[in-house]
């Protein structure tokens, strides 16, 4: 099949999943063209059966606001008819549906129809979706979607709760594949970190306000006073600043590490023994599972999808969103005592196995054959 995927290109969650699901298509021999409006991060330098379109986007002095989704609309009419794709996916609603939609009205009065396929991430709904000023032109595209498939049952509980949705929503999880997260362990690199008698505590995310790392940070500090440990924050953003001066605050610096926009994070998650998650609100949380298909318990919120990866007491424990003195409590069980570490590690390991892409890209590839 020839496939449009349309993403952001940067390290949201959306954008990585929809980069991995584009290079695990074109590897089973579909040919793939990614259109975004700069190369994916996740994209990496060649792959066969790969194409990337840009859509660039030209500044005119009249414009406050350039119309981006405009250009992708003629971006996509242009990339559909001349390299003859089948089927358009666009991942995050907005405002992906709603240029896919307009795309694909053009293509039709040219003679050429073509499906597309709508798929919510999480804050596109969430966050995002719920502004009013959003509403109806998500609302529309979405239920003018050929097919509309959302990353967790929560999540598409959720859309059918915000918004008026007469189309059927299929659940297809986040995925990952497992035997790259299968690194022995490190010792040369953990001892970078830590010291032999300190725990690992690790964190990966985009640093927006609603990841609450403020909490990590909290039971963090609570866990250090019992168990000598170190805590890496993977990624940046714009709650940066406030972290750091609650870190001085909390006189933890020292003890937390910050490491960037890590493009690969299997060898830091392979040295780590605990992972945290402490979301408002998380569709699914594709990091967490990433951990857990490293070996590493997770300690989460109980929010959105997070409780159907994260399995309270299997591979890890789930407390309410900022119920600090839970998320400790559960963290030192864990940390205490290497046996636990272990257990936890591989029954999550195992879990992690229902979400390995060879469960999960025959779904897609379903779903873009019954509307070809
Ligand atoms: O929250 C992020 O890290 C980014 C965000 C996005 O919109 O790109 O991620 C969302 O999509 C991911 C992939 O489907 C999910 O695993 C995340 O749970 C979801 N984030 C939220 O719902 C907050």
């Amino acid at each position: 099949m020839k496939i449009g995927i349309v993403l952001y290109p940067t390290f949201g969650g959306s954008g990585v999943v929809a980069t991995e699901l584009g290079k695990e298509l074109a590897l089973k021999g579909h040919e793939v063209h990614f259109i975004t409006y700069s190369f994916p991060v996740r994209l990496g330098s060649f792959n066969t059966n790969v194409y990337y379109h840009e859509v660039a986007v030209n500044d005119y002095p009249l414009f406050d606001y350039p119309p981006y989704e405009l250009v992708l609309s003629s971006k996509l009419v242009d990339v559909v008819e001349h390299e003859k794709l089948d089927i358009l996916h666009v991942h995050y609603a907005i405002p992906h549906a709603s240029a896919a939609y307009m795309a694909r009205s053009i293509l039709k009065k040219k003679g050429i129809n073509i499906p597309y396929i709508t798929t919510l991430h999480g804050t596109d709904i969430t966050l995002v979706g719920k502004d009013p000023s959003f509403e109806s032109v998500i609302t529309f595209a979405i239920n003018e979607s050929d097919a509309v498939t959302a990353v967790s049952e929560s999540l598409r509980q959720d859309t059918y709760d915000s918004f008026k949705i007469d189309n059927g929503i299929q659940v297809i999880p986040n995925f990952i594949r497992s035997e790259l997260y299968n690194h022995p362990e490190n010792k040369e690199l953990r001892s970078k970190y830590a010291e032999e008698n300190e725990r690992i505590i690790c964190h990966i995310s985009n640093f927006r306000p609603v990841k609450r790392i403020e909490d990590i940070l909290h039971v963090f500090k609570k866990v250090n006073e019992e168990i000598p440990s170190k805590l890496l924050l993977v990624g940046d953003g714009p709650e940066r600043f406030r972290l750091e001066a609650l870190c001085r605050e909390l006189k933890i610096c020292g003890r937390v590490k910050y490491l960037g926009k890590l493009r690969d994070t299997s060898e830091i998650l392979s040295i780590s023994d605990l992972y945290m998650l402490t979301s408002e609100k998380e569709s699914f949380g594709v990091s967490a599972l990433e951990a857990m298909a490293s070996g590493v318990p997770v300690i989460s919120t109980n929010t959105g999808g997070l409780p159907e990866v994260n399995i309270c007491g299997e591979s890890g424990y789930t407390s309410d969103v900022g119920d600090i003195e839970d998320m400790a409590k559960n963290a030192l069980k864990i940390l205490r005592d290497q046996n636990e570490i272990d257990a936890f590690g591989a029954r999550a390991r195992e879990i992690a196995q229902r979400f390995d892409i060879a469960e999960i890209l025959p779904q897609y590839e379903a779903l873009y054959e019954s509307l070809i």
